[in-house]
């Protein structure tokens, strides 16, 4: 017997002009990677809480994801960051994710750790750290051959805290030289995503401050190279849907880091502050997603979605499970706008009806829809709830305390 709320809904959509089996067809193929960082302990430059049954290597970070999968079934993949997922024989966590019903996702080059990159890594003004650099990006790019994956996340903390520090556009032309021989090594069916943040590690310049570097890069280095948006990384006020609707214009929106923010990289669990946003955001890839130009729609069919957020005091597991049904809700209510509507009444230039057009979609319960989905996808309706009756949560605290943090 069908659910009477998701009866009311259907209808309700139904009079709206809205084609819920392709609504639904969409929220069971959109996939969103979880990163293998946000299982391991966490914090501020205060202190680090530790938490009880956090995993202590990269296999455990791999079955701890796999409860992610199990009850959310949009979660298959996950992405790993090296040096803190390194492992002697990479074909052995590959195979470990595999048995647990997941894979190795997005491989980002971490080279921000190391005493080396104190003044920088691809731009270093040395050219052996520059050197030692790249060759971590080549080897990213053979762990991802190694281990299936087909995207290379980059971000670089690279950058000055003072004027005059360093010479600011010979380090442009080094960060593109060495992002170059990268670039060679990857397979046709590859791509780097390209992230961008404004501060932090760096204070007073990055070399990569925003998404028109990014862009700009991704444009020099040819179409293997894209632009990826974390949602974290801009100043206050930024306007991201913007951002993100320009770049699928322009066919180089390469993925997302999603999380949220109130003041800087926050890296808060995604959908908790700011879910007008991400549904704007959405607003742009579902618009897209039906544009006439084929080139538009194949960008917003390939975008990466990834989370990217730390679990300083929740645990991490439901705090994982929460944003993926986060943006799993936001997305299926943008997928209840009905574009042609909002089209009409741009033609009219009537902006109150447009604005209404767009917002009334978000206003929509769709928790029918949604349990709805779930069920035919053979994964529990409410996955928070599913997760916290299992015994995962209690099995993993003989772990104990001390597992793995950054
Ligand atoms: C930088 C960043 C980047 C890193 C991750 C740990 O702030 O967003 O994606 O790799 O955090
Ligand atoms: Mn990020
Ligand atoms: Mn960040």
């Amino acid at each position: 017997m069908a659910d009477k709320h998701y009866v009311l809904f259907e209808e309700q959509q139904k009079d709206r002009g809205i084609n819920l089996d392709e609504v639904k067809e969409k929220l069971r193929t959109i996939k969103i990677e979880t990163p293998s960082w946000g299982y391991g302990d966490s914090g501020t430059r205060f202190k680090v809480f530790q938490q009880e049954g956090v995993p202590r290597d990269p296999f455990e970070k791999i079955e701890d994801a796999a409860q992610v999968q199990k009850h959310t079934g949009i979660s298959p993949g996950v992405a790993i960051h090296i040096p803190w997922d390194y492992v002697d024989d990479f074909t052995k966590l590959k195979a470990h994710a595999e048995q647990h019903g997941v894979h190795l996702g997005a491989v980002n080059p971490n080279l921000f750790q190391d005493d080396e990159y104190k003044f920088g890594s691809v731009t270093n003004s040395d050219p052996d750290i520059r050197r030692k650099a790249t060759d971590h990006l080549l080897e990213c790019v053979d762990i991802a051959k190694t281990v299936g994956s087909k995207e290379l996340s980059l971000w670089f903390a690279d950058g000055t805290n003072y004027p005059g520090q360093a010479d600011i556009r010979k380090r442009k032309h080094w960060m593109y030289e060495c992002l170059s021989e990268m670039y060679n090594a990857l397979d046709e069916d590859m791509r780097m995503l390209i992230e961008y943040k404004f501060f932090e590690p760096a204070f007073y310049h990055t070399d990569l401050a925003d998404w028109g570097m990014s862009y700009n890069m991704a444009q020099k280095l040819g179409p293997k190279a894209e632009v990826l948006v974390d949602t974290g990384h801009h100043p206050q006020g930024t306007n991201i849907e913007h951002i993100v609707a320009y770049l699928l214009d322009e066919k180089r929106l390469g993925g997302f880091h999603f999380n949220s923010r109130k003041y800087a990289d926050d890296d808060l669990f995604a959908g908790s502050l700011n879910p007008y946003e991400l549904f704007l955001t959405f607003y742009q890839i579902v618009s897209a997603l039906y544009d006439e130009d084929a080139g538009v729609q194949k960008n917003a069919k390939s975008i990466a979605y990834m989370l990217d957020q730390c679990h300083n005091l929740e645990a991490k597991i439901p705090a994982m499970i929460r944003s993926i049904t986060n943006v799993q809700t936001l997305y299926a209510k943008a997928l209840l706008i009905n574009l042609d509507e909002v089209q009409q009444a741009q033609e009219k230039q009537d902006v109150l009806a447009a604005e209404h057009a767009v917002r009334k979609a978000f206003e929509f319960d769709v928790t029918p829809l949604l349990r709805v989905v779930r069920e035919e996808m053979g994964v529990p309706a409410d996955p928070m709830a599913a997760y916290l009756e299992s015994e995962y949560g209690e099995k993993i605290l003989k772990r104990g305390k001390g597992g793995a943090s950054w």
